[in-house]
């Protein structure tokens, strides 16, 4: 069910901290827009970070596909990016694992997501106990609010995560509402009390494909369908784009997009 209330009404009214605090972002810089910077260096995910902070809610990041990660550099240069553009930080790792394994996945290893990520996700396919690892590590690693997305549905072609599977998903979120707040989904989830956010990637104004399976869909589009914050990368940073300008027009397509759908 598309949600019909508007973001600040939702914030005021939502179980999780950090879905409060992504909405109340969202209202503060009237912009719906994640970018996904899948960059190789530090320096450049900084300086297009810094460049684009302005226009966006949120940032997703993929932390080992970094060369040369370095957790001051890199984490201490995102963190004060957060700060200085008032984003949250998502890493996108996917958990998959039992609790106890992604537990010492989240808190430990080179990473320490749970340290400074305000959000990271999780498949459902180890089933529930992937939440309470999750939640578990969280919970001991910082006392500063941690969300977790589900991943119900992926944008490319032929994924699994469909139907049942998707069902499933949703219902394992249930087991946790204050910790998981939402999905990464293609489509609304869930029933219409609930008020799961929903983050979709696989979104380009300019592209259909990226020749892997990657499949692309306008703002419109998923916005009307139920999503809430629109994940762009490659729209935004790709061979022959300016950050600063896509990103201008990605915030601006969304939050028409968002009062198209209040409208309605
Ligand atoms: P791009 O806009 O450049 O295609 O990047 C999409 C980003 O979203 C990538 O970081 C990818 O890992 C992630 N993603 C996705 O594309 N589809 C999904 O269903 C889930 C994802 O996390």
């Amino acid at each position: 069910m598309v949600a019909t209330a508007a973001y600040e009404e939702r914030a005021a009214a939502h179980d999780s901290q950090v879905a409060a605090k992504l909405l109340r972002t969202i209202v503060a810089k009237q912009s719906n827009l994640c970018a996904s910077l899948d960059v190789r260096s530090t320096a450049q995910l900084l300086e297009i970070l810094d460049q684009i902070g302005p226009y966006i809610c949120m940032v997703k990041t993929h932390v080992d596909i970094i060369d040369d990660f370095e957790p001051a550099r890199t984490i201490g240069g995102l963190k004060r990016l957060a700060e200085k553009h008032n984003f949250l930080i998502f890493e996108d790792r996917k958990f998959a694992d039992i609790g106890s394994t992604v537990k010492a996945q989240y808190a430990g290893g080179v990473y320490r997501i749970a340290e400074w990520a305000d959000i990271t996700n999780a498949h459902g396919v180890p089933g529930p106990g992937i939440v309470s690892g999750l939640e578990e590590a969280a919970r001991e690693a910082t006392s500063e609010p941690r969300g977790l997305l589900m991943l119900a549905e992926l944008s490319s072609q032929g994924s699994l995560a469909k139907g049942e599977y998707s069902r499933g998903t949703v219902e394992i979120a249930r087991s946790n509402r204050r910790f998981v707040f939402g999905f990464i989904a293609q489509n609304a989830m869930g029933t219409p009390d609930e008020d799961w956010l929903i983050l979709t990637p696989g979104v380009g104004l300019d592209d259909k494909g990226d020749g892997l399976g990657q499949q692309y869909r306008t703002v419109n589009e998923v916005i009307a369908n139920g999503s809430d914050v629109i994940i762009v990368g490659r729209g935004l940073y790709g061979k022959g784009r300016d950050p600063v300008h896509e990103a201008q027009r990605y915030q601006k397509a969304g939050w028409e997009a968002y009062l198209k759908r209040l409208a309605q």
